[in-house]
């Protein structure tokens, strides 16, 4: 029995552990030994809803998996130990990797769960105390294209530019490869008005429960074949430009580059377009107009992106092409229209800020602009060239490691790759062949089983923190219960190592609130500016949207009204040719396999997968597909079947679906081992955001 002892028999205020639309719950500790409570409360983005994840979130608190005693491998076994005897083989590792590779030979993996003041100092812990480059996170799988694609157009990438609020009135709403109904439950209520007008539009290969929702209100589901996005895109820009919805004054005052983007989108014409993507001229037409004629007469109307989209070898290309789509029609930067991309993890929007990425500084900053490293070292304290230059990405640092020149040791914090990182098998032999391999977790994950040291950290409810939810609000997570005796804050980790290593513990403050003010001075003059927040603003429940800086002490909840964030203040049309598939169909890999996600588990299931509740809605590994396609094989209903690819196989049992595609199955990348998705999914990384391609790739259908 693990001890998640109540600070106060009082609820605390603060939200759910998981996903970004983080909706506000307070808990309860139980005045004897049971779990702790949960109750939903209201706020802008729930309104007193939670979904089956955060109902059942207290369940991980004490739960009999739970690490609460560092474990250490000894003969190939992980056994319990002290925090001195692991710490003392965490910095033996690190010292022995950096005396024969330099400090490049240790590396470290964050994640986009982590409040902003560990991610701020996971990224200042890899530059200053092990000197290293190498450093990158699990948001590289996430919202890498959609950042990528509205920096480009936008110049500041701030996922949605709009409360979630906003979309309440509007009557026409385009969602493109996202299924909220099953990923953040409770914000599907913001598009009660559209779905009720019959002016939800759905694009999903699959009949999505949002899709569903779509369809059930009298509005479309665009049933595209996987990948093909940005063909969907340019058609429907197409449609919009020659059936004269094209906002001209818009285009002319606040964009750039309207005409290269014609030049390519002129050849998407709707047969053309329906061809590439099996979508009909009429639906493309009838999405034109609803979101126009709702424009029109000024009911609102906003285009949504999401993973289904985005993860894809061009996805940044594919994000572009939205976006061309919503300039075109003249949404971005006005009251009651917009462009926004739903970002995934708890702090997914702070985790991609605070420079735990691979190439940033803090306040969303290039690591390569000498003025942002003059800044940011100015902060720190050192001289500019004591920060390392830019580093790997998430699968290019992964798939370096152990390999000659690569890094020999590595730290993880907040992911587990084994599961989720592309090509899993690959991913999962380079983690095996290191020196020294450290997770943090709180349960053991499928990588934590792999590492020499696992170090126990405590949870949501037993931590201080801030995090910054889908909108660029920032938010305060509060401790409601003790953590475990023996679990430790991972900002305790980094000093304790700093001080081991003799590397400056003095720069790695304990207290979040203390490198909470950091943060925000690092922050200042950033993109994401941070500089005028503070602690005592957040706690009284201000809501504070960045930027909030000098220029902007209030915040800012509607970006862009007046100009973008781009150099000329003028939004850039940012169109490529569409190139083809990554990986195309062929005789041996007849069908397209995607993946994502079911309402009941969460990421790579570490945790979901160990809440009872949870495990039982869905216990087991399934292929979604179309009945004839099962057939096919020989296969039916409930039948064990093979999912295999040019990298590997899957197994699962079979769902069949009459409203599948025929040339397209779907897999949830909840499960581990043999059921793991990503034993199947395609490493081809976009250009720009080195996004890999978890949305398609050819596979074919076996029985087992
Ligand atoms: N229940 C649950 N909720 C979650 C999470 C979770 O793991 N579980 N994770 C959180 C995180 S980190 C994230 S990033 C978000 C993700 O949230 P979403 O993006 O909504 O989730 P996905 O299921 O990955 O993908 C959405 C849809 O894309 C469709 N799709 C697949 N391929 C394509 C394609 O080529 N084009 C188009 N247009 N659509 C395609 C899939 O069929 C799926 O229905 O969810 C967050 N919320
Ligand atoms: N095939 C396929 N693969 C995908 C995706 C897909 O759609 N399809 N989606 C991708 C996306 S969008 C994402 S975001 C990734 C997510 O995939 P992962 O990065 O694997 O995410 P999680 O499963 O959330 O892993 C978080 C781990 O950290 C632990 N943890 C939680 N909070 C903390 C903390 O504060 N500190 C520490 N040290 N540990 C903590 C949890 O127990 C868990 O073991 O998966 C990607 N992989
Ligand atoms: S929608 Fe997201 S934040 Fe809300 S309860 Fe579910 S998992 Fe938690
Ligand atoms: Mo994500």
């Amino acid at each position: 029995m693990v001890h998640a002892l109540p600070t106060t028999g009082s609820p605390t205020h603060t939200h759910c552990p998981y996903c970004a639309l983080q909706c506000a719950m307070s808990v309860t500790p139980s005045p004897g030994d049971g779990p702790a409570t949960i109750t939903p409360e209201q706020f802008p983005t729930n309104r007193g809803g939670l979904c089956r994840k955060g109902w059942t979130s207290a369940v991980l608190l004490d739960h009999p998996d739970r690490i609460t005693t560092p474990l250490i491998r000894v003969d190939g076994h992980l056994q319990p130990t002290d925090w001195d005897t692991a710490l003392t083989r965490v910095t033996d590792g690190i010292l022995r990797a950096q005396a024969s590779g330099g400090p490049d030979a240790v590396a470290v993996f964050g994640g986009g769960g982590l409040t902003n003041e560990k991610a701020y100092t996971l990224g200042k812990f890899t530059r200053l105390a092990l000197g290293s480059r190498l450093v990158d996170y699990n948001g590289r799988w996430c919202m890498s294209s959609a950042a990528a694609g509205a920096n480009r157009s936008f110049g500041l990438d701030r996922g949605m530019p709009f409360p979630v609020t906003d979309l309440d009135d509007a009557r026409a709403v385009l969602l493109i490869g996202a299924n909220p109904a099953d990923t953040m439950p409770p914000f599907v209520q913001h598009l009660d008005t559209a779905a009720a007008a019959g002016g939800m539009v759905v694009a999903d290969p699959r009949l999505s429960a949002t899709a569903h929702r779509a369809v059930d209100g009298g509005g479309i589901h665009l049933r595209l074949r996987p990948g093909t996005d940005s063909a969907l895109a340019l058609g429907l820009l197409h449609v919009a430009v020659v059936g004269g919805h094209l906002d001209t004054e818009y285009v002319s005052t606040r964009t750039s580059g309207f005409d290269d983007a014609w030049a390519i989108a002129a050849d998407w014409m709707p047969d053309r377009t329906e061809r590439v993507t099996g979508v009909s001229a009429d639906q493309l037409e009838r999405t034109v107009e609803l979101l126009s004629s709702s424009r029109d007469a000024g009911s609102g109307a906003y285009i949504l992106t999401a993973r289904g989209a985005e993860q894809h070898s061009r996805g940044t290309d594919t994000v572009g092409a939205v976006i061309a789509l919503a300039l075109a029609l003249g949404l971005p930067g006005r009251p009651g229209t917009g462009y926004g991309t739903l970002t995934g993890q708890g702090n997914g929007q702070g985790g991609r800020e605070h420079g735990q990425k691979a190439d940033q500084l803090p306040g969303y900053r290039m690591i390569t602009d000498p003025a942002a490293r003059a800044h940011v070292a100015s902060v720190w304290g050192v001289e500019p060239e004591e920060i390392p230059g830019p580093g790997l990405s998430a699968f290019e640092l992964l798939d370096a490691l152990g390999e000659p020149g690569g890094p020999t040791a590595m730290l993880i914090h907040a992911s587990n790759p084994v599961v989720s990182a592309p090509d899993a098998d690959r991913i999962t032999a380079r983690l095996r062949s290191l020196d020294t391999l450290v997770v943090a977790d709180f349960v053991l994950s499928e990588t934590a089983e792999l590492a020499d040291v696992v170090l126990p950290v405590p949870q949501w409810a037993e931590e201080e923190g801030t995090l910054t939810n889908l909108e660029g609000r920032v938010l305060r997570r509060r401790r409601s219960v003790t953590p475990p005796d023996g679990a430790r804050d991972e900002l305790w980790i980094w000093n304790e190592l700093a001080r081991r290593l003799g590397r400056g513990p003095e720069r790695f403050p304990t207290d979040p609130r203390v490198v909470f003010d950091e943060l925000a001075r690092a922050s200042a003059g950033g993109k994401a500016d941070y500089s005028a927040m503070d602690w005592d603003r957040l706690d009284a429940g201000e809501a504070l949207f960045w930027p909030c800086g000098a220029d902007s002490p209030a915040g800012t909840p509607r970006m862009f009204l007046d100009s973008f964030a781009t150099g000329d203040g003028r939004a850039r049309f940012a169109v490529a040719a569409v190139d083809p598939p990554a990986e195309d169909t062929c005789p041996d890999y007849p069908l397209l396999g995607t993946t994502g996600r079911v309402l009941a588990h969460y990421q790579s299931g570490a945790q979901t997968r160990r809440v009872p509740e949870l495990a039982s809605a869905e216990p087991e590994m399934w292929v979604q597909v179309h009945p004839v396609v099962a057939r096919a094989v020989g296969l039916d209903d409930g039948g064990r079947a093979r999912v295999v690819s040019r990298r590997g196989a899957v197994e699962a049992l079979v769902r069949c679906d009459e409203d599948m595609r025929t040339d397209t199955l779907f897999l949830p990348f909840h499960f581990a081992g043999a059921a793991r998705a990503n034993l199947v999914t395609l490493p081809e990384l976009d250009p720009y955001s080195r996004m890999p391609q978890f949305k398609a790739c050819a596979v074919r259908l076996e029985a087992a």
